[in-house]
């Protein structure tokens, strides 16, 4: 007899998948499509442990539609630019390209092995000119709209290493490599202005509502942050020969102006060199240089002590008419709101550890019934009635923040106003392997953007190594022979941009790409983008659950706006997938915990990892390797396996004929089946497919035997099955069964509902009061479903002949009287 061997089926199957093109989408409009997605690789290696687990994941969502009958595209292509390849080439004088292609083709070859049901004939790589090309065609299209412009920002700037640092890179105020101190640099970048979708961005979250996991959505609003509140303006009295000037802050708390007890201006903000007397600019000078060598994070660190200076100015509350002493601090953000905020030390437990560390007085304005904030040191923040504050004094929270804005607005000193945390996106990078930006610097005419029919802007191929090492500009900048250019506009000498852009700005249209991967004629085909958007089903880890996701809407949105595609999201809902552990913790080379990948295939076979990593939990939750048994699914897929070599009748037999308590367990099955596979509870279905399994081998040994077509049709419901978490099993098994290949390729079978009745029961119908007919229906059958059943036999149908009834009586699940009409 034959034994289970997964690699004989691993070598057999791939290939007649491939030659069948099982996976290619027919794309003619005979049945609906639906287009399934995972956040495509980057290629640093081979495969993961991670990606195994991601990719069963979407893989069961795309085979499951496929059997369903849906024409399912399911592509896949590579993430392809970005800092490590650019690493690597510095390393080993090479050109990035080199390492990148390399790594495609190792990963390609190992998700041909794990067997994903992807579509290669749409494979796309963002690093490869025909990629990029329209990544810089969709810039051009930005910057015609006024999305896409430069200004100068400030960026960390470690002086010895020349290069830009991430915030994540300044540790204690130096660089994380050389521990050199940070300083800020002024650079001109370039940024997406994402800030003018704040509003739609939020807005349309609510249709993804129950089809994207809840905490993602939760992060994205708070990321976009919207909050609604007041600017009020306040005058600054004249000191020495600074003369008089309006400072206008932001708060979400104007109903807490009577306890403004002083002001604060952002410590780098121009406001605060423009308000300080010269008695204080030294001090002030002094503040910003300890400033500038922190990085935002550490700036809005709750952990540090509050630090700052009196800039020697008084601000005249326009409530209270009371004067406030103004000072520069660096807790106060120089980019959100108005750079500036009343302080209200007694509700706002940033504005009270300052007022607590430079002795300012502290007034409580909401009484909240709890202890003094002096003296609890705690801010209070909640509910209560207004005290201490003149025409506000008893109102609530809510209702004073209302009366102070009508105050204000009335009196022209302020109004409400909504802000947004969300910032543009600088998507300048000052690095080689990336999507170089399609402008053109002109001395007489400016930016120009590089003209549509001269795209792409291609990278140049003769740096190496050390070549394109950051210093300061963008390695670009060395190759003088691509910077030199003829101005589009005016033929006369200029030199290109030499940044790139970020790379998330490659993977946020990259769905649109593969709908028509090969389309010359702009980025997309728009009928192909008509047909298959929006994604489906999103499968990605949750690290993506901010940027990846915001970036890839908002461009969803601004191509929508330009009249390019109808869709307005790109993915109608998500999925995301948990981590893989080992022994309870991340894998990785410190803990030495890592499991490579290519190990357990080739110890346990493909489809057993598979099945493990499904089994493991539901796909939210994570998966720790030390607890999961990859021989056990083996053994199980071998179980499931011999069923298949020990069916005794052949195909086309009478299922109906067979045993029927096997079959109400397949039945059930498959019923079953479907609505958890609706409900991503993947894990479930291999529970009850095990059960099914062990049914049908009682049924073989001990019941009907190997002859009765139920056990035929109870095998095949299992390689259907398994073919979502087993594909080269189950393959295998419907070939062992007569059929055809491919088992991905068949349908999903179809309930009969008579066998999913559990418990049955003999309703009576009568007519005019006489028995006229008995129906087998279950015991918990609806009224409403009894009745129809009761009407829809042929006696009482004959018997109605053709009018409606008079009055139909139910009392399910036992008897249905029926009253005809006179
Ligand atoms: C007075 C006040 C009283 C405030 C109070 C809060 C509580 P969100 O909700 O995040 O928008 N703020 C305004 N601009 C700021 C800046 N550039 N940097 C740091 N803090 C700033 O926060 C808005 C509140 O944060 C504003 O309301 C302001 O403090 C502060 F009981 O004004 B509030
Ligand atoms: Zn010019």
């Amino acid at each position: 007899t034959k034994t289970y061997d997964f690699r004989a089926m691993e070598a057999n199957w791939a290939k007649v998948w491939e030659d069948l093109e099982v996976f290619k989408p027919k794309d003619d409009g005979s049945a609906e499509r639906r287009y399934v997605l995972d956040m495509f690789p980057y290629p640093s290696g081979d495969l993961h442990m991670g990606h195994a687990e991601a990719f069963a994941m979407g893989d069961v969502v795309a085979r499951y539609w496929k059997l369903k009958g849906y024409d399912v595209m399911h592509p896949i292509g590579w993430d392809s630019f970005g800092l490590p390849a650019e690493n690597a080439a510095i390393k080993r004088n090479a050109h990035p390209a080199e390492w990148t292609y390399k790594n495609i083709e190792t990963q390609a070859a190992s998700f041909k092995r794990y067997a994903i049901s992807a579509d290669w004939s749409r494979r796309l790589h963002t690093s490869d000119p025909e990629y990029y090309r329209w990544t810089q065609w969709l810039f051009n299209r930005f910057y015609e709209k006024g999305l896409a412009y430069r200004k100068n920002h400030p960026v960390n700037w470690c002086p010895k290493d020349q290069t830009v640092l991430a915030n994540e890179q300044v540790v204690n105020g130096a660089c994380e490599r050389c521990g050199t101190q940070v300083t800020k640099k002024s650079l001109n970048q370039w940024y997406f202005k994402i800030t003018d979708y704040a509003d739609r961005l939020l807005q349309d979250m609510e249709d993804l509502k129950g089809h994207w996991p809840e905490r993602v959505l939760l992060m994205q609003k708070n990321w976009i942050g919207r909050s609604e509140g007041a600017e009020v303006t306040f005058s600054i009295e004249a000191a020495g020969d600074k003369p008089a000037k309006d400072v206008t802050v932001f708060t979400t708390r104007p109903d807490t102006l009577y306890g403004a007890t002083f002001m604060v201006v952002a410590a780098d903000a121009d406001l605060a060199g423009e308000l300080v007397t010269d008695e204080q600019r030294q001090a002030l000078v002094d503040y910003q240089e300890q400033v500038n060598h922190l990085s935002e994070i550490e700036r809005q660190s709750t952990e540090r002590e509050k630090t700052g200076v009196f800039l020697g100015r008084y601000g005249i509350n326009p409530l209270s008419g009371e004067k406030l002493p103004i000072w520069a601090a660096d807790y106060v953000l120089s980019d959100y709101g108005t750079g500036a905020i009343m302080a209200v030390p007694a509700h706002d437990q940033r504005d009270l550890e300052f007022a607590l560390a430079f002795d300012l007085p502290v007034r409580v304005v909401v009484d909240t019934g709890e202890e003094d904030p002096t003296v609890s040191r705690t801010a209070t923040s909640g509910d209560g009635k207004l005290v201490n504050s003149g025409q506000l004094d008893g109102l609530d929270k809510q209702a004073a923040i209302a009366k102070a804005i009508e105050i204000v607005e009335a009196a022209g000193t302020g109004e409400h106003t909504v802000n947004f945390r969300l910032r543009d996106w600088l998507l300048s990078r000052q690095r080689f392997w990336g999507t170089p930006i399609p402008i053109i610097h002109c001395p007489q005419c400016g930016e120009v953007p590089v003209p549509d029919d001269q795209l792409p802007v291609r990278l140049p191929e003769n740096l190496r190594g050390e070549e394109l090492a950051p210093k300061g500009t963008s390695p670009l900048a060395a190759a003088a022979d691509w910077v030199s250019v003829a101005c589009p506009s005016c033929g006369g000498h200029a030199k290109r941009d030499t940044d790139t852009m970020d790379t998330f700005v490659d993977s946020s249209w990259y769905f649109l790409r593969f709908v028509s991967p090969d389309y010359t004629q702009g980025p997309f085909d728009p009928k192909a983008v008509r047909d298959w958007m929006p994604v489906g089903q999103y499968v990605g880890g949750v690290e993506h659950a901010i940027l990846h996701l915001l970036y890839s809407r908002f461009f969803t949105k601004v191509i929508h706006d330009l009249g390019l595609i109808d869709a307005t999201e790109p993915f109608s809902a998500l999925l995301n997938q948990g981590q893989v552990l080992n022994g309870g913790k991340a894998m990785s080379k410190s803990l030495g915990n890592g499991v490579d990948l290519g190990e357990q295939l080739d110890e346990y076979g493909v489809d057993a990892v598979r099945l493990t990593m499904v089994f493991a939990s539901p796909p939210e939750d994570d998966v720790d390797w030390a607890d999961v048994s990859p021989s056990g699914s083996q053994k199980f897929l071998a179980r499931a396996w011999r069923l298949a070599q020990d069916v005794a009748s052949a195909p086309g037999v009478d299922y109906t004929t067979g045993d029927t308590a096997l079959r109400q367990v397949t039945h059930r099955t498959v019923h079953e089946a479907a609505q958890l596979l609706d409900g991503h509870k993947f894990n479930v279905v291999i529970a009850k497919t095990m059960e099914l399994v062990n049914a049908t081998r009682k049924t073989i040994d001990t019941g009907a035997g190997a002859a009765d077509p139920a056990v035929r049709e109870a095998t095949g419901v299992v390689a259907q099955l398994l073919s979502l978490f087993a594909p080269y099993t189950a393959e295998d098994m419907w070939a062992a069964l007569g059929y055809e290949p491919s088992v991905a390729n068949s349908a999903w079978p179809t309930v009969d509902e008579a066998l999913l009745v559990d418990d049955t029961i003999t309703a009576v119908v009568q007519v005019k009061g006489k028995v006229r007919a008995r129906l087998e229906v279950s015991v918990d059958i609806s009224e409403a479903e009894l009745e129809a059943a009761a009407l829809a036999h042929e006696n009482v149908v004959r018997l109605l002949d053709g009018k409606a009834p008079l009055k139909v009586i139910v009392r399910a699940p036992k008897l249905v009287n029926v009253v005809p009409a006179p």
